[in-house]
């Protein structure tokens, strides 16, 4: 029996609108007299999945009879944000289903914003991996991506009496039109128990369920997948003779302790030590899906050659940990090449070293992950084998080098190590030398008093598994993910694994994807650039982008330029108006952050700016005043839960906003917002509308920013630091159109030191302003606790380890340097043209063709068109 042809499904606009009709009455559940937004989305989205669905039926067939090499990226985050709008103008249908949906009276984009964001990250992680989806299936790539299918995503963010509320976001309630459910792709995934006679006897085993995502390439029939793993409720886990003893909440117990396994994202700043439910997601996830690239290897090599041949393994597949929380995928596919497939620990160890590679994004050392061994022993007692005996091969592969003393070789290897606070020899927690030797004289008073001073001391620290440092031994490829960052990576973080493999060690500046960040959320510009450019091709090469470069001053342009910019304005400003009540002029400078709220980050920085602002336009005289920029700061971001710093930062910004806009004196020369629940679809229209953009973290704490690069494209000037990816678009734009300020990388720990030796200087606008929000003029709140921070009181805090202090005076410089800038419209414009005529580089596509050539060694793959 022939199966349908896959490229029957019509596309025209009457037969979309007829489809459309039949899934409202039919799959939407909607009532039949009615054909409301919701419903809609619904018929609409199940109409685009159809189409995905063939695609990705053809790229999975083509992949399969093929045999291509893949690589597969292991994330435990993805922030896709919304898929109907990026699908249909992925697989360019926009323009057919906004005539059908005008034909039952809807508007694609209204029927576009029922979607609920798909917030399965925390912030500039998950969102990367996202663009790199997308980035690998318009370059035809062999790639898929692995994660975890969160019931509960990143919280949703109230401001309730000027301070942020958190409230559970349940992004799968209307159920999720673009998954699908594969019942038959399932592993056991075990835990706890122990290893008997070389083989685990598991204590509990939890199913894990697929469900796909279809990603769509664009200008391609490529469409790959994003698997996301489920617990699903079995059956035999529900207790059916607790529940007919009427012991009905027992009788549920076993299934809702392993379906809580996916129940929730964790949040990324929180150090995640100790939470063994983090620890069973991660495996969770590398298990099923390392359990799933072996099923996918042996039964592609079978087909094709009839035989497996463990050798080509790592020919055929590639693994990129995304950070280190999926770093278990190593021991995992140990134990899955050694117990289940029967090789010896050489041969399996020599297929893992080629085969997995690990990206950092990080060096804050409180988020290099660090897993008591204990609990790992007791969760994963096999991995727990397999990491030792990892870690001892280690130990004695290193060498000491020519002229290094035995001490400084000993703290190497233990600097190196997988294992910590263990002992060098048994790897296992050290044992306290007992201090009264067996058969001493002393006199029971004597042993007493020993034994009590023993009992005073410390504790031994407990024994960690180190998951960076087992990430560098078993990866074929490190990387860092902008230029400045990976080169901290090699001198600093994981300086002695460079001096030993330094071939290992590569950078991969990130990138976004042009489309979903330029193409598709500026309609406006792309209009323009297209027009300018004549042709669309730079949606899939945007360093055609640089031809705008040779037009930068040409009126025409300009004229248009900034007419698109005002029409993003204007759709930001109703934004605004909708979701805080704020009126914002649309002549004013829009100056804009939007990040998860940390302290390296300096939100504080920004909004202490703008309190010194606020305070200098209050004591001109209304000559003075007409000679100042009017200017709308927006800062938008998450603070976690339990990150209560960074949450003052959030009732202070909200505190400002309030003082500043109701005050009549100031109209409409400063205005202050705070943009709730920031995420993925806030974005496409903050940024768009943006006209400078604040990238001011500390400098070397930010590994790299990605919407930096969203707001180049976009046409926004930059003021920042030194930082992450700030380098290279700096270097890109040239430093004419990017407003620099702030100690460098190599200045931070000498300002640190003579801080902590009392030789700061408070600069007076500092003083000033530190003073003048104490004062209680915000609210009548004195934010002496935040503000704490800041001055190294006892009690509060590092004392300024983010050099906000050090770094105010030249920040308020450069914000005048803008305001200047500004005021010479016509050389403004000529900036913002540059700044997205240069921002080629920061295409994810060129990030993903650099992995795919020289980390994962995967070549396009185009399967035939429909
Ligand atoms: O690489 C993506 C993104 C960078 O752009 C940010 O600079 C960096 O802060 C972020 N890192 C994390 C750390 N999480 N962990 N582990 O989110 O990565």
């Amino acid at each position: 029996l022939a199966l349908p042809s896959a490229s029957l499904l019509p596309k025209d606009s009457a037969a979309l609108a007829e489809n459309i009709g039949y899934h409202s009455k039919y799959t939407a559940g909607g009532l039949p007299l009615r054909f409301t937004l919701p419903q809609a989305y619904q018929a609409t989205a199940q109409s685009v999945g159809e189409r995905l669905l063939e695609r990705w039926d053809t790229t999975f067939n083509n992949f399969e009879t093929e045999n291509p090499k893949m690589a597969y990226y292991l994330s435990m985050e993805y922030l896709h944000g919304r898929t109907l709008s990026n699908a249909v103008n992925n697989i360019g249908l926009h323009g057919e289903y906004k005539d059908a949906l005008l034909k039952f009276g809807h508007k694609l984009e209204e029927v576009e914003s029922e979607e609920k964001d798909a917030g399965l990250g925390n912030g500039g992680l998950g969102r990367l991996a996202s663009c790199f989806m997308d980035s690998c299936a318009s370059l035809d790539l062999p790639v898929w991506g692995y994660g975890l299918r969160y019931k509960y995503g990143l919280f949703k963010q109230k401001i309730e009496d000027g301070l942020q509320a958190e409230v559970a976001e349940d992004w799968l309630d209307m159920s999720n039109p673009w998954e699908i459910k594969r019942d038959l792709v399932t592993y056991q995934v075990k835990f706890s128990g122990a290893v008997k006679n070389g083989e685990w006897v598991a204590g509990d085993e939890i199913q894990a369920t697929a469900y796909d995502l279809p990603i769509p390439g664009y200008d391609t029939t490529n469409t790959i997948s994003l698997r996301l793993w489920n617990v699903e409720a079995e059956s035999g886990r529900f207790d059916l003779k607790s529940f007919n003893d009427g012991d009905h909440l027992s009788a549920h117990k076993s299934q809702i302790k392993a379906e809580d396994l996916c129940s929730v994202l964790y949040p990324g700043d929180d150090s995640a030590e100790g939470k063994e439910l983090r620890l069973r997601q991660q495996y969770f996830l590398c298990s099923a899906s390392m359990q799933d690239i072996v099923a996918t290897f042996k039964r592609r090599q079978t087909a094709q050659v009839g035989k497996i041949n463990w050798q080509s393994f790592p020919e055929k597949v590639s693994v990129q940990m995304n950070d280190t929380h999926p770093a278990l995928s190593a021991p995992e596919l140990m134990r899955i090449l050694i117990d289940v497939e029967g090789l010896d620990w050489k041969t399996a160890w020599n297929i893992v070293k080629k085969t997995c590679n690990y990206t950092n994004h990080t060096i804050l050392p409180e988020a290099l992950e660090a897993w008591n061994m204990e609990m790992m022993e007791s969760l994963l007692p096999r991995h727990m084998e397999i990491i030792t005996r990892m870690d001892k091969e280690f130990r004695s592969s290193l060498r000491r080098s020519s002229g290094e003393s035995i001490e400084d070789f000993q703290a190497r290897l233990e600097n190196m190590a997988i294992l910590k606070n263990v002992d060098p020899v048994t790897l296992r927690k050290p044992e306290r030398k007992a201090s009264i030797k067996v058969g001493s004289k002393l006199s029971a008073a004597a042993v007493v008093a020993k034994e009590e001073q023993d009992e005073a001391e410390e504790p031994l620290p407990d024994p960690v598994v180190r998951m960076a440092n087992m990430s560098v031994i078993s990866a074929a490829h490190v990387n860092g993910v902008a230029a400045i960052h990976t080169e901290i990576v090699k001198a600093e973080t994981f300086n002695d694994f460079y001096n030993l493999w330094p071939e290992k060690f590569q950078n991969k500046t990130n990138g976004v994807t042009p489309r979903r960040w330029l193409a598709w959320c500026n309609p406006a510009l792309s209009k323009v650039i297209t027009k300018w450019l004549g042709t669309e091709e730079w949606i899939s090469d945007l360093t055609l982008l640089k031809g705008l470069e040779k037009h930068a001053e040409d009126p025409a342009l300009k004229a248009e330029w900034v007419e698109a910019k005002t029409a993003m304005k204007v759709r930001l400003a109703e934004y605004v108006k909708e979701n805080t009540g704020y009126d914002i002029p649309l002549t004013s400078m829009f100056d804009t952050q939007i990040k998860r709220i940390h302290e390296y980050k300096r939100q504080l920085l920004n909004i202490m700016a703008v309190a010194y602002r606020y305070k200098k336009i209050k004591a001109m005289s209304a000559a003075e005043r007409k000679d100042v920029v009017p200017k709308v700061v927006m800062i938008g971001g998450k603070a976690f839960a339990t990150y209560v710093q960074a949450k003052r930062i959030v009732q202070l910004i909200v505190a400002v906003a309030k003082t500043v806009n109701n005050d009549s004196e100031i109209g409409d020369l400063l205005k202050v917002v705070f943009i709730p629940n920031y995420n993925v679809s806030v974005a496409e229209v903050l940024i768009p509308g943006t006209d400078i953009c604040q990238q001011i973290s500390t400098a070397g704490m930010e590994a790299s920013g990605t919407s930096n690069m969203k707001f180049m494209m976009n046409g926004s000037l930059t003021i920042g630091t030194l930082d992450g990816a700030n380098v290279e678009i700096r270097e890109e734009a040239g430093p004419e159109h990017f407003f620099l300020f702030g100690a460098t990388e190599p200045e931070i720990p000498g300002i640190r030191e003579d801080r902590a030796a009392g030789k700061f200087v408070p600069p007076p606008t500092f003083a000033e302003t530190m003073d003048y929000i104490k004062s209680g003029v915000f609210g009548g709140e004195t934010f002496e606790e935040l503000l704490g921070s800041l001055e190294g009181n006892e009690g509060f805090g590092r004392g300024d380890y983010f050099c906000v202090g050090h770094d105010f005076p030249s920040y308020v410089e450069q914000l005048e340097a803008v305001d200047e800038h500004w005021k010479d419209q016509d050389k403004w414009v000529t900036s913002s043209i540059i700044n997205t005529a240069n921002s080629g580089k920061f295409s994810s596509d060129r990030t993903i063709d650099q992995y795919a050539r020289e980390i994962w060694g995967v070549k396009p793959h185009a399967v035939p068109e429909l």
